[in-house]
């Protein structure tokens, strides 16, 4: 299998996260979305990372759709519950992770534009939907077994990792008032596959 990617891409960053806590190998293959003709482009009519290419040569998108697969490629260790209100619950925070990033990155592409370009109102929505995302995945997270204690990390934890370290990545200041999810994303720096996915 191989793994079209970029080093900070947080959709990216999920399933290589879900790829090391199942013990998958998979080759990657770095991307450089700038470029008019990159690799992505043959297996993703959309161009957009991350898109797994199967052995079989099927291209499979996007992150959401490429952890499913990972789940019945290698259901053992499950990072989905088996149970259907689990399953809803973990889908559904992948879902709000997901929006984070989302929001997050149509922000950092607005705040690029040049001074007199931006859209103050749109940064402000996309920054408010942001912490919105952020105060709902705070309070997801008070529930959760620590990802320190646990053999495998659970979906909603890769997900919530992507996405805040993506935030603190791009946006710093937007986490200043989510202590507790900063605090709960340094607690998990040494395990292999946070440590071993960090935006170079
Ligand atoms: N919903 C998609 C989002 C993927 C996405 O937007 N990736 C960005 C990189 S962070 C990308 O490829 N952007 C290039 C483009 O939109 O052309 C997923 O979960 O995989």
């Amino acid at each position: 299998m191989r793994l079209f990617a970029t080093q900070t891409s947080p959709y990216a960053r999920k399933v290589r996260m879900v790829l090391m806590e199942k013990g998958i190998a998979c080759d990657m293959e770095w991307v450089d979305l700038r470029a008019s003709d990159h690799p992505a482009l043959a297996h993703n009519p959309l161009g957009k990372v991350p898109v797994l290419l199967r052995n079989d040569g099927e291209p499979i998108y996007d992150s959401a759709v490429i952890v499913q697969f990972l789940e019945q490629f290698r259901p053992d260790p499950a990072i989905i519950p088996h149970d259907p209100e689990g399953r809803l619950r973990a889908l559904r925070s992948e879902a709000l992770s997901g929006g984070i990033m989302d929001a997050t990155v149509a922000w950092v592409q607005e705040q690029r534009r040049s001074k007199d370009c931006q859209d103050q109102a749109l940064l402000l929505r996309l920054r408010g939907k942001v912490v919105a995302g952020l105060t709902t995945l705070q309070q997801e997270s008070a529930g959760w077994t620590h990802g320190r204690d646990l053999p495998v990390l659970p979906l909603q934890q890769i997900a919530a990792v992507a996405a805040t370290a993506y935030v603190d990545l791009r946006a710093p200041d937007f986490l200043v008032q989510f202590p507790d999810l900063v605090a709960w994303l340094h607690s998990l720096h040494d395990r292999p596959s946070v440590a071993q996915t960090e935006p170079q």
